[in-house]
């Protein structure tokens, strides 16, 4: 059994990456690295990077090729030779091709929740924006309300999770990722994952994993 797992969790936005990548963390020695979250730090420090990408986020459209891909080879480098887990890249059939090309990728994890499911979801969204890390109002609220549990900062609520820009998103994500999608599945490495809630998919990702790698955690 490979110790090693390189994967991608792909899914409609909202489909439930940042929360099914977090309980993954928890289970596996697997870096996290997630483009929306790198796009938001460097949009927070107003680097070179960030100034750039700001007006493609926020009105929900997709960011120059050219740069994710830059930016996440430089975030890969930085994990070196451990196990990683990427999130919201690849987005398009070429930065599919870049990093297959480079990267041994061993599985993608595809997550298919229906659309109405999403639109519903992500209206109850925050997010602790210097760490990624994820709630919802219904799902899995904070302690204290419009707070982070583990720093105890403010909460704030994405730009791009107003309605119109949400549609624009799951519009976007519906024209761009069946080539994708083929990419991987001629590659061997396609794995669905169908449902409407995260609990009921998340011991199937769970059973899969266990047949990947060791987990970090007895289970
Ligand atoms: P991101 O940041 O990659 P998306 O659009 O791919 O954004 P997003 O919105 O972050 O994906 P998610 O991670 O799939 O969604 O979902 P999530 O945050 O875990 O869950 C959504 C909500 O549902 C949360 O509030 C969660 O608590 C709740 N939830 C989860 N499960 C359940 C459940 O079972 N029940 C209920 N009730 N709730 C649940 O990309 C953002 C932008 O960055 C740029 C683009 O502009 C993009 O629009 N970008 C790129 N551009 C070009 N190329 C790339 N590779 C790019 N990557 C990012
Ligand atoms: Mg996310």
């Amino acid at each position: 059994m490979s110790r090693i797992f390189r994967g991608i969790i792909m899914g409609a936005p909202g489909s439930g990456k940042g929360t099914i990548a977090a309980r993954i963390i928890k289970h596996f020695n697997v870096k996290h690295v997630s483009s929306g979250d790198l796009l938001r730090a460097y949009m927070q420090e107003a680097s070179n990077w960030g100034t750039k990408a700001r007006a493609y986020v926020e009105s929900g459209q997709l960011v120059p090729d050219d740069m994710m891909v830059e930016m996440m080879e430089k975030a890969l480098l930085s994990v070196g030779h451990g196990s990683w887990l990427l999130d919201g890249f690849p987005r398009t059939r070429w930065q599919a091709e870049v990093l297959l090309s480079k990267h041994n990728v061993n599985g993608v994890i595809n997550l298919v929740v229906p659309y109405e499911v999403i639109l519903d979801r992500v209206k109850g969204r925050w997010i602790h924006e210097p760490s990624g890390r994820v709630y919802n109002m219904d799902f899995n609220a904070p302690k204290v309300p419009g707070l982070d549990d583990v720093t105890g900062e403010a909460l704030v609520q994405r730009v791009d999770d107003r309605p119109e820009t949400v549609r624009r998103r799951l519009e976007i994500y519906s024209s761009m990722t069946k080539p994708i999608l083929e990419l991987c599945d001629q590659a061997g490495i396609l794995n669905n994952f169908y449902g409407s809630k995260t609990d009921g998919i998340w011991p199937n990702v769970l059973n899969y994993l266990k047949e990947q790698m060791v987990p970090s955690v007895e289970l």
